[in-house]
């Protein structure tokens, strides 16, 4: 697959979505041409947003910003499903105001830390607005990943169901208008009043009036999108996906086992075509046996991260598996996850350790504090 520009070719192209669709349509790859495939390639490569896996070379990025971040105030029933037990007094009383300004100032400076590493090999490092989140009854800059989905050049505003959460892409207006401009397809996904959603029945916090989903409920494996459903994300929320990225890709959802589902990032990651980092507990073997990846081989997650000096807020012990690649060897990794680490280590990868505890605190690590904008590589088949 062709990663740069060929000029030659794209000249060439009165139609480009009639060709995308010939790529995948009914009798598959075949029916294209080799010279097609370049072309397609070559106009996809005019964006600066284009990513379609979680592993290849990484050029381009958003490090989320921790100031300014907020206590979410969210439905009871919202903050019970997502939030560990032992903070649920802390939400239902506090939402609204600033976090602990230790933590988020030490957050702060572990992702400028973080976003040093990545400009030291090279990826462009860019940063959301510092947003007042408390003034405005919102929560964060730090997740970028949480709200904007990256697929091949589209970046998608997620409808984000969370009260606290729905203005959340105001912090990246800036870049996007920028990416834009420059070529990307920008799509924002229908907000939805979270009233209308609440659930106080059934599995998830949430029902299905309306559309709904955050970014982190999906990952990307070249044509497959595989995701799932969670207290943030309903069966019109991935509708509305399918329906957005159309034929080129195959939305499949991961029937994983999780009461407090929010974020597939901590369930499972891709890491190079064929391995991927597995949560046993959460997506047991009879879970990928039945899914797009069934045949992929799989590291397992030694444990859960035990409890430490930083209070984890808003995530359980498996957010040491939110690592972020940077290519197929190069994984970035919690310095506390020692087992994680050989044993990526022992399996070929080239572990870099940045430390990120009091990100942690703040709802996630590497993976969710970043977004990647734009990866080498093409929209392959994988599975
Ligand atoms: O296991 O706590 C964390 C994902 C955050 N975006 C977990 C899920």
């Amino acid at each position: 697959m062709v990663n740069g520009v060929d000029t030659s070719c794209s000249g060439g192209i009165s139609d480009p979505p009639t060709l995308a669709r010939a790529a995948v349509t009914g009798c598959g790859v075949d029916m294209v041409t080799r010279a097609e495939l370049t072309a397609l390639d070559a106009l996809e490569g005019l964006s600066p947003v284009r990513c379609f896996s979680e592993w290849d070379l990484l050029e381009e990025a958003i490090v989320g910003v921790a100031s300014g971040t907020a206590i979410p105030r969210e439905s009871e029933r919202m903050i019970r499903s997502t939030i560990p037990a032992e903070w649920h007094d802390l939400f239902l009383t506090k939402g609204g105001e600033p976090f602990p300004a230790d933590i988020v100032d030490a957050a702060q400076a572990e992702l400028d830390h973080l976003a040093n590493v990545l400009a030291g090999i090279g990826v462009v490092v860019r940063r959301p607005d510092r947003v007042d989140w408390s003034a405005r009854g919102g929560h964060t800059s730090a997740m970028p990943r949480d709200c904007l989905l990256v697929v091949g050049t589209s970046v998608i505003e997620a409808p984000m169901v969370w009260r606290s959460r729905q203005n959340e892409t105001a912090a990246y207006r800036g870049l996007l208008a920028d990416y834009a401009e420059r070529g990307a397809r920008w799509v924002s996904a229908p907000r939805t009043d979270p009233r209308r959603l609440e659930s106080n029945t059934g599995r998830w916090a949430i029902n299905d009036a309306a559309p709904a989903f955050d970014a982190a409920d999906f990952i990307r494996v070249g044509r497959d999108i595989i995701g799932q459903l969670s207290h943030v994300t309903n069966r019109s929320g991935v509708a509305w996906l399918r329906n957005v990225l159309g034929p080129d890709y195959r939305v499949s959802l991961l029937d994983v086992d999780d009461p407090h589902a929010m974020h597939i990032d901590a369930t499972v990651m891709p890491l190079r075509p064929g391995v991927i980092l597995v949560n046993p507990t959460r997506a047991p073997d009879h879970v990928l046996d039945r899914s797009p990846l069934a045949r992929w081989e799989r590291i397992v997650v030694p444990h859960p991260r035990p409890p430490g000096r930083v209070p984890r807020y808003m995530t359980s012990g498996w957010i040491n598996m939110n690592v972020l690649s940077v290519d197929y060897e190069r994984v970035i990794v919690d310095p506390r996850d020692t087992d994680l680490a050989r044993r990526l280590d022992r399996r070929g990868f080239d572990v870099t350790l940045v430390p990120f505890e009091h990100v942690n605190a703040i709802g996630g690590s590497f993976h969710c504090a970043t977004l990647d904008v734009r990866r080498q590589g093409g929209r392959e088949s994988y599975v």
